[in-house]
């Protein structure tokens, strides 16, 4: 078991439909920390880095003008093997059939706006949370909370 860190953004249509909050709350009562956060504008070149194993899809060029729409909210959270439970707490790409009570499943109906982005591994998340954020936008912090949250042995 590890402590690991992820990176999450609120996508363009979450933004216009006034999802933040409600997003970052789930993360938060979840019981995950969050180590990093702002608001960004993506351009062509970060997108083309974020969605490399997409370039060739025939979406690839909409995926891209949609996530340029409008600024993003990066988040980097921190939890013990969280990139899965974000994952989790995310749920599948398209959102209509995603499982109810994870975020798309719950805010979302469409493939492309699905409202969250989450790494899909440890490694990619290590990549990502790098791409999106510089090493002093990332704070390490004690979260009093976390001693609730984990049993002793886990936080080791
Ligand atoms: P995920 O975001 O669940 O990790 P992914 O990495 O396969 O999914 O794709 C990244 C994003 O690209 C996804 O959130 C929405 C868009 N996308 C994926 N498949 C698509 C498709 N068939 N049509 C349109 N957009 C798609
Ligand atoms: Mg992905």
């Amino acid at each position: 078991m590890a402590m690991e860190r992820t990176l999450v953004l609120v996508k363009p249509d979450a933004i216009q439909r006034g999802l933040i909050g409600e997003i970052v709350g789930r993360f938060e009562r979840k019981g995950l920390k969050l180590v990093g956060m702002k608001m960004m504008s993506l351009d062509g070149a970060i997108l083309r880095e974020h969605y490399a194993h997409l370039a060739d899809k025939p979406f690839f060029g909409s995926l891209s003008a949609f996530m340029q729409s409008n600024p993003v909210i990066a988040m980097c959270w921190e939890g013990l093997e969280c990139v899965d439970a974000v994952r989790l707490l995310c749920g599948i790409t398209k959102a209509r059939a995603a499982e109810s009570g994870s975020i798309r499943g719950d805010l979302a109906m469409s493939v492309s706006c699905n409202v969250v982005h989450a790494s899909d591994s440890v490694e990619n998340a290590q990549a990502e949370v790098k791409r999106f954020f510089k090493a002093d936008e990332i704070y390490d912090y004690q979260k009093s909370e976390y001693v609730h949250v984990y049993a002793e042995d886990e936080l080791i």
